[in-house]
């Protein structure tokens, strides 16, 4: 692994947010690609921050600097990730569903979908079925993703589909989910119109199901 791809790797670890930042530059400035800094530097290091707290080596404090200090890499990293001038090709509300407050993963996305030339309206974190709702009245987007980390809150997709019928939207919308406890069989089994595993297939399926 490259020297810079470490410095990131450890800062991450270690919630180092200006370590972080200057191996993010280091890495840009060397050409290694930004995809390579994403997947190498930043999302391996929090996997490990995932795994040292199912070891109870990390506590939630200790995730919640590394996230910190993940988020200030990806806020460098996300100029190079977008691609310039992509003409739009519609509009995606995001949003972490009802009770969890990660969003890191659901801001990746964000961040993809609006390079790959996507309206952005994001909903943040803990929104409620209702809130799916009312954001879908508003904006008229063609899709939604909905981001879940934790098991116990996956039900909350299951719940905004049921309010999208409800309310009447469910034919005019399509709906993506995602997240890491999340599966093409939980998307299936809840009617959802597709499952993406990461932020870069989630582009490729909002482009498959708006026609983009
Ligand atoms: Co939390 N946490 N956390 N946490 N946290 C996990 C998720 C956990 C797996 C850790 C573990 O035990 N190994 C575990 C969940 C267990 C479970 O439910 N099975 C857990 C727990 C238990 C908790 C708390 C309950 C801890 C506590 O308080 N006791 C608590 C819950 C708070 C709440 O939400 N109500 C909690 C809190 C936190 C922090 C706040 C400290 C912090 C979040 C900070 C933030 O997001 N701003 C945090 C963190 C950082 C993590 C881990 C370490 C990292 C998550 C992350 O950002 N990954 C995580 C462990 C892990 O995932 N290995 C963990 C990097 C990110 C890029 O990946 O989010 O998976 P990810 O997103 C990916 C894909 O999943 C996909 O694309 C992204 C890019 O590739 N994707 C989508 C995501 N959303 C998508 C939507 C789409 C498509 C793709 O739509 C179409």
């Amino acid at each position: 692994m490259s020297s810079s791809l470490e410095t990131i790797y450890n800062a991450v670890l270690e919630g180092n947010a200006p370590g972080a930042k200057a191996g993010v530059q280091a890495a840009i400035t060397e050409g290694i690609a930004p995809e390579t800094i994403l997947r190498d530097g930043l999302i391996a290091a929090m996997g490990e921050v995932g795994r040292l707290f199912e070891e109870n080596e990390y506590f939630v404090p200790e995730m919640l600097v590394a996230a910190r200090a993940m988020q200030g890499g990806l806020a460098l990293l996300k100029p190079h990730l977008a691609m310039v001038g992509a003409a739009p090709t519609g509009k995606v509300i995001v949003g972490t569903v009802k009770g969890d407050l990660h969003d890191i993963g659901k801001n990746l996305v964000a961040m993809m979908l609006e390079g790959a030339g996507f309206e952005i309206v994001d909903l943040g974190v803990d929104v409620s079925p209702d809130k799916f709702v009312k954001a879908v009245m508003e904006h008229k987007p063609q899709a939604i993703a909905m981001s879940a980390l934790l098991t116990t809150t996956m039900p909350g997709m299951k719940n905004t589909i049921v309010a999208l019928e409800e309310a009447g939207l469910r034919g005019s919308v399509k709906v993506m989910i995602g997240g890491a406890p999340v599966t093409d069989g939980f998307a299936r089994q809840i009617g959802a119109d597709g499952y993406s595993p990461d932020a870069s297939s989630a582009v490729r399926l909002a482009k498959a199901l708006t026609g983009a």
